[in-house]
Parts: C-alpha cells; sequence; structure tokens
C-alpha cells in the first residue's frame, strides 16, 4: 500500500509502518521484488490493526508476517529504527545510488552505470554525463518530481484539463484516479481517465493528442511530455504540468479510455499495483484474464501460466461486474491496498 493512502497518522502502528516503508523502498531500489512485496504486504496487514503491534509473537500472528519480518517489527518497536536501514543511510555508494534512482525515469540499471562512469552528483550527470531529453527534465526537476501532491492541487490539476477539453467538446469526461481515487490524503502524481461516450480509441486520441495536449502546451499548463517504452500504443501520455499561479512541475499520466472498457480501466488505474497483481491472478486462477481492457475467459495458458490465445471478452464496462464476475466481493477504492 502507499502509507499516505486512507489516513495512516492516526495508526497505531504509524512509526512502524514508517519505517517498514523506508525498507520497502531500499529493496524496490535494489529490484529485489520479492522482498518488497513481501514488505508492501506486511505494512498493509499492520495498517489494518486496531491496536499496536509490539512484540515479534504478535507480529507473526498476523497474516502475511513472517518471522524475519516479526522480528524486525519488534526491533523498530523497541529500538524506534531499524539497525539494517541505518547501516545502508550511512554507505556513501548507496547514498549515490538513491540520489540517482530518485530521478524520474531513472533505475537501478541507469544509475549503476554513471555511478561506474564516476558520476557523484547531479551537476556531474547535468555537466559529463549523455542524458536523454527525459533525463535532462528529471534532473532539473528533480526536487518537484519527488514531491508529494497535497490532494487539493492534484483535484486542480484534474479541473484545469477537465475545463480545457470541455470547451473542446463538452461531452468529453475526466475522471481523477490512482491514489486520489483510493483516498490518499496527497498522490505521487497526477492520473487522469479521459473518455466520452460512445467515442471510439481514434476518435479520443484525435481530440485529446491532436487538440488538448497542444492547447494545454500553449496555454503554459503542459511543460514538457515524457516519453515512456511503454506508452505508444495510443491510449497513453505523461508528462509534466504545472498550475498557473505555481513553479512547481507535477508528473501528470493521461488514459484514454472507450465506453466498453472503462470498468478495467477503473480497475487497473485505482490500483494500487498490489492489488492490481493479485486481483489478476486470481482471474487467471480462473481461467481468465484481466487487463486495463476487459475480463477476458477461455484463456489458453501454457505450464507457466503464459497465455497462449487471447480468449473472449466476457465484461469490460462494469467495474462492479468485473468483480462479481470474478467472485470478488467488491471492495471500496479506499479498501484497494494490497
Ligand atoms: N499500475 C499498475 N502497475 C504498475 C504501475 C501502475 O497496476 N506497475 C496501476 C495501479 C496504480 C495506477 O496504475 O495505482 C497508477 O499508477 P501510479 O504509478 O500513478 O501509482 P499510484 O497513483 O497508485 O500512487 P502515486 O500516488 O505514487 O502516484
Ligand atoms: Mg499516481
Ligand atoms: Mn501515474
Amino acid at each position: 500500500m502507499h502509507p499516505n493512502d486512507g489516513n495512516l497518522s492516526s495508526n497505531p502502528n504509524a512509526h512502524t509502518i514508517e519505517v517498514l516503508q523506508e525498507m520497502c523502498k531500499l529493496y524496490d531500489q535494489m529490484q529485489d521484488s520479492w522482498r518488497t512485496l513481501a514488505y508492501r504486504k506486511a505494512i498493509a496487514t499492520l495498517a489494518k490493526q486496531k491496536t499496536k503491534t509490539n512484540t515479534k509473537e504478535e507480529a507473526q500472528a498476523l497474516p502475511y508476517i513472517g518471522s524475519r519480518l516479526a522480528e524486525k517489527i519488534e526491533e523498530t518497536v523497541l529500538t524506534n529504527r531499524l539497525r539494517r536501514l541505518d547501516s545502508n543511510r550511512n554507505d556513501p555508494r548507496d547514498q549515490v545510488l538513491r540520489l540517482f534512482q530518485n530521478i524520474y525515469g531513472v533505475g537501478l540499471s541507469q544509475a549503476n552505470k554513471w555511478i561506474q562512469q564516476g558520476h557523484r552528483t547531479l551537476d556531474d550527470l547535468l555537466q559529463k554525463a549523455k542524458l536523454s531529453e527525459n533525463q535532462k527534465i528529471g534532473i532539473m526537476h528533480y526536487n518537484d518530481f519527488l514531491a508529494r501532491i497535497p490532494r487539493e492541487e492534484v483535484e486542480a490539476h484534474g479541473a484545469y484539463v477537465r475545463t480545457t477539453l470541455q470547451r473542446i467538446d463538452l461531452n468529453f469526461e475526466v475522471i481523477i484516479m490512482g491514489s486520489y481515487r483510493r483516498g490518499a490524503k496527497d498522490s505521487g502524481d497526477i492520473d487522469l481517465i479521459i473518455t466520452k461516450k460512445g467515442a471510439s480509441i481514434g476518435k479520443l486520441g484525435s481530440v485529446v493528442f491532436g487538440k488538448l495536449v497542444p492547447r494545454l502546451f500553449k496555454e503554459g499548463f503542459l511543460k514538457a511530455s515524457l516519453a515512456t517504452s511503454h506508452s505508444n500504443d495510443g491510449t497513453k501520455w505523461h508528462g509534466a504540468s504545472c498550475l498557473p499561479d505555481s513553479t512547481t512541475w507535477r508528473r501528470l499520466d493521461l488514459l484514454l479510455v472507450p465506453e466498453e472498457e472503462m470498468g478495467a480501466a477503473l480497475i487497473y488505474f485505482t490500483g494500487n499495483d498490489i492489488f492490481n497483481r493479485s486481483i489478476r491472478l486470481l482471474a487467471s486462477k480462473k481461467g481468465m484474464r484481466l487487463n486495463q481492457k476487459g475480463l477476458y475467459k477461455n484463456v489458453a495458458r501454457g505450464r507457466n501460466r503464459e497465455k497462449i490465445t487471447e480468449g473472449t471478452l466476457v465484461e469490460g464496462r462494469s467495474e462492479k461486474r468485473i468483480f462479481r464476475i470474478l467472485g470478488v466481493p467488491w471492495r471500496q477504492p479506499e479498501q484497494r491496498i494490497c
């Protein structure tokens, strides 16, 4: 789960969760996806407790918490910190690695490459490294993109896009998704679904890419497009936006969704990513497949669950019906944290 989903400050395990979240981030940056997932599940479990979890035994009795993690929870409660975290924080190489990996769009291998080339600071990179346009923007707006976006500001970006879009066509809708829809008090970026009743993906694309995006750039609201390798299927736009009275650039993601795919898109773009992984796994165990466009049946799968045929569409339109067909009790977005 994300630490800012729901209201964590009132949680009896708030401090423990904060420390575990830091550990989780370290493992994520080391691309240790197994430990990252284990930590995230444990964090979500702790966040649901009504009382403080103090001992190893108490922790281990909870779902998704094994003995090693239970020991770490006890250590955190007793010492207010984790030794493992301290040693990692003080290692200069890890500090540079973290600095570089916190550049938007930069992962472990790119960060390591720069370190091997002898770079140690953001200035080194700007002056000496060969950078892509995306990387330059990520470095120039390093602090902007790392900062959390208050809920009201997420709303203001959504409203800005909506107003501009509805001046082009009143029947367009803009829905704020991601951690915002899960009720988070602040978000890492702004995720918007753009849709219109009866409009095909081609029609949506021609309005959004042909009119909306150029207009938003001209007005100075959009500042940059940030291409990613998986964004060029004509349904997504990634970039940066900035409110008229501000100088802080925010990350903005647009997802174009035709009406008949709305339910599947709502599930996908609400997340969180862990929830998506588990609901997709459940679909695959039932011989179905869930992606951001729909729920499919009669999907032939091979030995390793890899799909052999696409299957036939069962449901795409309605979020609730997808849950029902999968046999998953309805969960409010606020509850979709693991
Ligand atoms: N998503 C996913 N798998 C990913 C990335 C995203 O399923 N690898 C889905 C679930 C996310 C949603 O897309 O909730 C939006 O992605 P974000 O990266 O914007 O994540 P959130 O909005 O959930 O959190 P944040 O506040 O950090 O933006
Ligand atoms: Mg988001
Ligand atoms: Mn996003």
